[in-house]
């Protein structure tokens, strides 16, 4: 509370600009009684209150000047909003290129079990995957090492594949594995089993998403596709892979 107010004179100087503010601010609780504030120049009164709440903002004249509104704070640069991850194509493979020993791309033939395709089922340059139950490795396609960006933070992948299975039965399954930093190890992602268990046989799957998120995110990291299945009839085709991470980039 404010209990008295002094009247407030200006000398006679010069002012530098014709139109001043005055702001009360009385902790919320008025001027008690018959409390008012009054502004005066020379002798000459610009202006008087008594009624207000816990703010008022007054304007008066010097000289002929017409009274305003008080300066409008100047706006502020919005706050910068922290980085967002956001998903971003490591590499796509469409096994296309048909030129000797190049249909793999940027995978690796695994071995016996792992064939390259031209044309099968209306798709052209295809993997072909069959058994794998026993020697997994012959029977897969291994990407090459891809480096990462060390400023990134990766939280996550994914893989997003077309495929179809023929002659796949419940038990007969092919999977997605993945090694981080070049080891030689091998983590199993995902595993898909036929005989309408997690797909059908004859008919072509399309943008199929499987996620998977590494334990310790390496600087380097490789993909497999890998048939697990008894039987040399018993097979998936691949038409393409994308291999997509999301990350977002360090701040230092
Ligand atoms: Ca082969
Ligand atoms: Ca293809």
């Amino acid at each position: 509370m404010v209990s008295k107010l002094e009247l407030i004179t200006f000398p006679s100087f010069c002012f530098p600009s014709p139109i001043y503010f005055l702001s009360l601010d009385k902790f919320g609780d008025g001027i008690r009684g018959n409390g008012y504030y009054a502004i005066s120049l020379n002798g000459k009164r610009l202006a008087r209150n008594s009624k207000f709440g816990d703010k008022e903002t007054t304007s008066f004249t010097v000289g002929n000047s017409t009274p305003q509104t008080p300066p409008q704070t100047p706006p502020q640069t919005p706050p910068q909003t922290p980085q967002q991850y956001a998903w971003s194509t490591l590499f796509t493979e469409n096994f296309d290129d048909t030129s000797i020993n190049k249909g793999f791309g940027s995978f690796t033939d695994g071995g016996l079990d792992a064939m390259h395709i031209s044309n099968k089922f209306g798709r052209s340059g295809l993997v072909m995957l069959k058994k794998g139950a026993t020697n997994p490795a012959r029977a897969s396609v291994t990407s090459k090492n891809i480096q990462l960006d060390r400023n990134r933070h990766y939280s996550k992948f994914k893989v997003v594949f077309d495929f179809y299975a023929n002659g796949m039965g419940p038990n007969d399954r092919f999977c997605l594995d993945y090694s981080v930093d070049g080891g030689t190890s091998w983590t199993t992602s995902q595993c898909a089993a036929g005989g309408g268990r997690d797909y059908v046989n004859g008919k072509w799957m399309n943008d199929e998403m499987w996620f998977f998120q590494t334990p310790v995110v390496g600087r380097i990291i490789r993909i497999r596709l890998r048939g697990f299945s008894e039987s040399n009839w018993k097979r998936v085709f691949i038409d393409k892979v994308e291999l997509v991470t999301r990350s977002k980039e360090l701040t230092r």
